[in-house]
This record gives C-alpha cells, sequence and structure tokens, in this order.
C-alpha cells in the first residue's frame, strides 16, 4: 500500500462520479504513479462500499483480462478482478442506453453459477468444476471511465475493471459432457461477424479463471460464496459500439444472447 486511507476514499468517489456522470476522466496513476495492487483493490472495495450504501447489491464477480486477446489489445499482462452490481444486469434481448455510458465495448465470456463456495489457496480446475451449478452464455459490456478506454493494470482495478452492464444468456448448461475448452462462439455486430473464439482462449479453459479468482480472494481472507455469478473474462477482443448497433452472440451449448444500444 502507498496511499493513505483519504486518498483511497478520495480516489473512489472520483472514479465513482465518472461512472454515474458517464464522463472519461485522466487514469489516477498519472497523478499516484506509485499507486500498487493493494491501492487499487482498496479503492474498488471503497467504490462498493459507496455503491452498497446507496442500497445497490453485488450480485455478481468477474475476472478480466484474462485472454490472450483481450491482454494484447488492452496491453496489460495479468488478470483483474472486480465486481457485478444489481444495476448493472440487463435482460437478454434488451436495449442498452448509451446516454448513460462513456464509450462502451461488447465481450462475450462464459459465466459460472455455482453451488458450493470456492476457497484458495491452490483452487483449481478441478475444484471450480466441482463447485459449479452451471454454465451460462454471457456478454458483458465493458465502459473504462479513463480517457480514450487507455489504463494500466493498477489504473483498471481501481475502476472495477471497467464493469458497466452485462447480459446473460438463458440456457443453463452442465458442465458435465461439455468441453468448456472447445465450445466455440461467434460474435455478430448488425448481422456481421467481428469475432470469435473457443473457450480455451480464457487461460486455457474458462475454469482456470474462476480458480484465480478464489485465490485471489484467498489473499484476503475472502472465498467466493455458494450461489455467486462470476465472469471468466472475455474470450475475444472486445468491440466497440455506438447508437444503433445490435450484437448477437451465438455460443455452441448455451444458446445466444443479444442487445442493442440505443
Ligand atoms: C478491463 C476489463 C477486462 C475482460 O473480460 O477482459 C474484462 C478492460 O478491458 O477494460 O472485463
Ligand atoms: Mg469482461
Amino acid at each position: 500500500m502507498t496511499l493513505d486511507e483519504k486518498t483511497i476514499q478520495q480516489l473512489a468517489a472520483h472514479l465513482e462520479d465518472a461512472e454515474r456522470e458517464a464522463r472519461a476522466v485522466a487514469k489516477i496513476t498519472d497523478a499516484h504513479p506509485h499507486l500498487d495492487w493493494d491501492d487499487a483493490y482498496a479503492i474498488q472495495a471503497s467504490i462498493r462500499a459507496r455503491k452498497e450504501a446507496r442500497g445497490s447489491r453485488v450480485v455478481g464477480l468477474k475476472a478480466g483480462l484474462t485472454s490472450r486477446a483481450k491482454m494484447k489489445q488492452m496491453g496489460v499482462e495479468t488478470p483483474c478482478f472486480g465486481l457485478l452490481f444489481d444495476y448493472m444486469s440487463a435482460a437478454n434481448g434488451s436495449e442498452i442506453r448509451m446516454a448513460e455510458l462513456i464509450h462502451p465495448k461488447v465481450e462475450a465470456e462464459i459465466a459460472f453459477v455455482l453451488k458450493q463456495p470456492l476457497r484458495g489457496p491452490g483452487c483449481h480446475v478441478g475444484a471450480v468444476l466441482a463447485a459449479t451449478d452451471f454454465v451460462v452464455a454471457a456478454v458483458e459490456i465493458i465502459d473504462s471511465r479513463y480517457e480514450n478506454f487507455r489504463f494500466d493494470l493498477a489504473s483498471v482495478i481501481a475502476d472495477n475493471t471497467s464493469a458497466s452492464r452485462f447480459v446473460v444468456g438463458d440456457v443453463a448448461a452442465d458442465v458435465e459432457g461439455l468441453d468448456l475448452r472447445t465450445l466455440g462462439l461467434v460474435m455478430e455486430k448488425n448481422g456481421e461477424i467481428v469475432a470469435m473464439a473457443a473457450g480455451a482462449a480464457v487461460l486455457g479453459h474458462p475454469a482456470t479463471a474462476v480458480a484465480e479468482l478464489a485465490n485471489h480472494l484467498a489473499r484476503r481472507g475472502q472465498e467466493i460464496p455458494a450461489g455467486t455469478y462470476v465472469m471468466s473474462g472475455g474470450a475475444t477482443e472486445a468491440i466497440p459500439v455506438a447508437a444503433g448497433d445490435a450484437i448477437h452472440v451465438r455460443f455452441q451449448n448455451l444458446g445466444s444472447t443479444s442487445m442493442r444500444f440505443v
């Protein structure tokens, strides 16, 4: 840690206000170049406290920067973890209002819903699969609060990993009999294919992202509770969207997920 409690709270307010007012700000490491990952997760926790005080609730967890495509696109090599709040959840097929967002991008993800808690250290793919109730298709709408969507790892963690909206598919699949590594997905924007991937794009197996989240939380004395919805991170690079765009992602075995930006 390099920051005092007051600075952490100030930076949390700064980033959360930027989100609520849908306006981009300079990345916080410009003014605080020594800010480390612990500072960044402390800022994220302070954002959580602010939202909970206003009545919002955490409804899931996310891993990000877990695929080569995403790491290369953002120039960051280490996965990050963030929080999904109730107001971020949008129904499959619904409209997403651009006026509430800054410069959104969409990414296709495989999401897990747990039936048992997961606790690190040493959490691995096998433990995740054993604890999984079912998997579902998901699309995350990320919206960095930073100008030009440019950041470093500490800045993006503090900004709750660009979390903004997410859409969950309606097919709940048992992991038994499903090879999540070869599960394919195809993303279309306005009827044209813009990205495609297989589950293995995410750390070799998307359950690895969930295991890494459990191991990350263990370092903070926490676990992933039973029942948690966890997004494993974009398998493809993120695709920018504008008002009028329709996104449709077809997942092998998991149905499809769509939304329209208005
Ligand atoms: C950070 C969030 C990354 C993912 O799935 O890789 C993320 C960003 O790229 O803005 O959610
Ligand atoms: Mg994501």
